[in-house]
């Protein structure tokens, strides 16, 4: 059985994975926080902007779910530490480790700039939508160099939005179902052939704004449609009165300074 480390194991995606990965995979989880494990699962709690815990952390394991790190736009020093200097720290320390492949959950918000009346696909130009989307362009732009330079397998999964519903109008286009994020990341684990790769991190939304060929490629073939909310999530939508968040993908993150993460239970965001 593969031994895979997530980092971030706290949040909202990696509690999600840990629930739909039990039993496939050994997990090794981190994260700056305190958590509780289960069967199966150790924990190390370490601070990704220190090298020396990305070492310990990383050591001896197969695969890295790499999802610790800020998660919503907010103050540059807040992401420098976590998704700049904390990313490098992760992939560097795989790399002086051994560790071959890593998943890295890299965001829409890395193209968020980009309007909801087109489809773009895993080639188009980055047009990110906040200083978090420029750091999920760092995470894509290392993962590409440690590719080519070292031979490492990088998968980059441009997530929308993890849940078990779809949020609002915006996330209609963007959702990803707790399972169909579970059949991406195993994809991203077990795929022979994986050297440098883009893919949307999405459900099979018909209303999606992206061309997922590259995940079918691989093979993706996702269980979950967002259409099936349609209606309950459009009778509840309020009009909105950010024309550019309206316009474009990335939606508030393309106007605000800080973001509330949808994710995080009680505090505004993820520390
Ligand atoms: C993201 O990248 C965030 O991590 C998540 O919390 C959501 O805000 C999501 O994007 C989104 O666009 O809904």
């Amino acid at each position: 059985m593969k031994t895979i480390l997530i980092t971030g194991a706290t949040g909202d995606v990696g509690s999600h994975l840990r629930r739909e990965l039990a039993g496939k995979y050994r997990l090794r989880l981190s994260d700056k926080r305190n958590l509780q494990k289960s069967k199966g699962e150790t924990f190390i709690r370490a601070d990704i902007s220190k090298m020396s815990d990305a070492l310990k952390i990383t050591k001896g394991v197969d695969a890295i779910i790499h999802l610790g790190g800020y998660s919503v736009e907010g103050p540059w020093e807040g992401i420098l530490k976590a998704n700049i200097v904390g990313c490098y720290n992760v992939f560097e320390a795989a790399r002086r480790n051994g560790v071959k492949r890593i998943l890295f959950p890299t965001s829409n918000h890395a193209v968020g700039f980009y309007r909801r009346n087109q489809t773009i696909d895993h080639r188009v130009y980055i047009k990110p939508d906040s200083r978090y989307g420029v750091s999920k362009v760092f995470g894509e732009a290392l993962g590409s160099l440690y590719a080519d330079k070292y031979g490492m397998q990088m998968f980059m999964m441009r997530i929308g939005n993890v849940g078990p519903k779809p949020l609002d109008k915006r996330r209609l286009s963007i959702w990803f179902s707790p399972r169909d994020l579970a059949q991406l990341v195993s994809i991203g684990i077990e795929h022979p052939d994986i050297k440098f790769e883009i893919v949307y991190g999405i459900s099979g939304n018909k209303r999606a704004w992206y061309d997922n060929s590259n995940a079918v490629r691989l093979g993706y073939r996702p269980e979950d449609d967002s259409e099936t909310y349609a209606n309950e999530v459009l009778a509840r939508e309020k009009p909105s009165t950010d024309a550019i968040a309206e316009a474009h993908q990335g939606g508030i993150f393309c106007t605000a300074e800080d973001v509330p993460n949808p994710a995080a239970p009680k505090k505004g965001r993820k520390k």
